[in-house]
């Protein structure tokens, strides 16, 4: 398979990627002038480059309301290092929905009903029918600027040629209603195009996704598309599993194939990556931020602050390890980074309160003159520091409830470069925890059993923890983000091999 700079091994054609968010956020100053803001995160990281490259063109909301729909977006900065760097604002598609509609959308139906249910936490899901038809519309808004970008691509010489089909990918729970519309309109107007879809969050099973009132425009949204990517085979099987019963699909499970409007789908799984020798880079450049005094160990924390990732068990479990083995008194402390998510959203508002009383208790259970029990950083850290952070950690600590993947697992191992490393905690309800068998893995809810797992990853010996983290680093480094991206193309039938040809999925 080539690495072609020119095309990256997209057969000829245009890609067209549509998420929720454009891959940089937009802000305005005092004076009116817009400019743009790096995001993080592994969909920019990877993909972002690519549709620099070939091209592309990216469909997303700008993070703020332009005056009009005209108004131009602003250059990139020429001395701009991050992944977007020479994304054209020709090549960028802002969209743009009243601010009503957007809240009902994305407060509404996205963050308070798909994001619960597809987590397994149906109690904490809402079913709004207002929040629902705003959903419908944003995505059909996301679907028409997507056909207007796929008219707009110059024709190309073969046009309508396989190896020249536009390619569409589209992003997230957001969206999962955008192929099929795109399909319909191409196929009346005669488009062509391929269309792929990733969802970063786990496909609950049947027995979950029923609850979901309008769950049949949901699978048919999906079906839309050529191929449907999620990041472990569980979550395709349960899509499959839900397509059968309730739209009637023929599929098959080990083929991972849905009939569906005389088209067969396929349903991949494809976990994803990060970009492994960057955040290997960071940890050599990033100059220490922990102090520790001697002897003492450092178990770390990172999370936007959502119930998912299950951080009020993690403490909790703590609190038990210093009880029962008192010997880590004065000697271990937790660093948790909380980023503030969703903050308007109640669930999130109420997680904040439970975790701050949480952290005020236990350290006032525990502290010392000289030593308090958990550090708690309400906020976002550098890329640096956070490297540093990952770094000299003795024992990181993955264990959310429920999670799509986890990147904080693996770019801890990225950044575990010193002798001897530390331990990675995984829970195995995170996508990251099926794959990273390497890792200590902890079932979160039994928070007894999850204090024993921290004082075996602090007592665990040296020769131990260099193999355990040996083979961690390998996968991550070969299954990178990278990888991620190629595998989707392959998985689209539009990566081309070395001798021109294009490789089947
Ligand atoms: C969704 C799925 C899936 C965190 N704190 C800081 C900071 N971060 C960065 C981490 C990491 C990212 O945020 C968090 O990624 P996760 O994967 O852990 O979680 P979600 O945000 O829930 O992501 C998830 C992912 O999509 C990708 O498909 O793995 O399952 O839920 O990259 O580094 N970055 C900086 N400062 C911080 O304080 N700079």
């Amino acid at each position: 398979m080539i690495d072609n700079p020119d095309t990256d091994g997209i057969a000829g054609g245009k890609i067209i990627v549509v998420s929720n968010r454009l891959p940089f956020v937009l802000k305005r100053d005092a004076s009116g002038n817009l400019s743009r803001h790096a995001s993080a995160g592994g969909l920019v990281t990877a993909v972002a480059p690519v549709v620099v490259r070939n091209k592309g063109i990216w469909i997303g909301w700008p993070g703020i309301q332009l005056d009009n729909p005209e108004e131009l977006i602003p250059e990139s900065d020429p001395n701009d290092k991050t992944p977007t760097a020479g994304l054209l604002s020709s090549q960028v598609v802002a969209v743009q929905v009243e601010p009503q509609v957007f809240d009902s959308y994305y407060n509404g139906c996205c963050n308070r009903t798909f994001w619960p249910l597809f987590h397994s936490m149906p109690d904490r899901a809402v079913f709004s029918a207002d929040h629902w038809k705003s959903y419908q519309e944003v995505n059909r808004m996301f679907a028409n600027h997507t056909i207007q970008s796929l008219r707009s691509l110059p024709k190309t010489e073969a046009n309508g040629v396989a190896c020249n089909t536009p390619l569409i990918w589209i992003h997230d729970y957001h969206l999962m209603l955008c192929a099929n519309t795109v399909r319909n309109v191409c196929d009346e107007m005669n488009l062509k195009c391929k269309i792929g879809f990733f969802l970063h969050i786990p496909f609950p099973p049947w027995d979950i996704f029923r609850l979901f009132p309008w769950a049949d425009e949901v699978l048919q949204g999906m079906l839309g598309c050529d191929m449907v990517g999620f990041h472990i085979e569980d979550y395709c099987l349960n899509f499959v599993d839900c397509c059968q019963r309730r739209l009637g699909c023929r599929v098959d499970r080990k083929g991972l194939l849905v009939e569906h409007g005389g088209r067969s789908v396929r349903v991949r799984p494809l976990p994803i990556g990060i970009p492994f020798d960057r955040f290997v880079q960071l940890a050599e450049s990033a100059p220490a931020v922990l102090a520790p005094a001697p002897a003492q160990k450092v178990v770390l924390g990172v999370d936007r602050l959502d119930y998912t990732k299950g951080l009020v068990h993690r403490l909790r479990a703590f609190e038990i390890l210093l009880q029962k083995y008192p010997q880590h008194l004065e000697k271990v402390t937790l660093l948790q980074i909380s980023v503030p998510s969703r903050t308007d959203v109640k669930e999130y508002q109420e997680l904040k309160e439970e975790m701050d009383q949480l952290v005020g208790r236990i350290n006032g259970r525990f502290t010392t003159p000289n030593w308090s029990p958990i550090r708690y950083i309400y906020g976002c850290v550098s890329q640096d520091e956070l490297a540093a952070f990952y770094r000299d950690a003795s024992v990181a600590l993955v264990t959310p409830l429920r999670d799509g993947m986890n990147l904080v697992a693996k770019e801890f191992v990225a950044c575990q470069i010193n002798e001897p490393p530390g331990v990675l905690i995984v829970s195995p309800f995170a996508g990251a925890g099926e794959m990273m068998h390497e890792a200590l893995i902890c079932n979160p809810y039994e928070i007894n059993d999850a204090a024993e797992v921290i004082h075996r990853a602090l007592t665990m010996p040296e020769d131990e923890r260099t193999l355990r983290m040996n083979y961690l680093r390998r996968r991550e480094k070969t299954h990178n983000v990278d990888y991620w991206m190629r595998s989707f193309l392959k998985a689209m039938g539009t990566l081309i091999s070395e001798d021109g040809e294009e490789v089947l999925p």
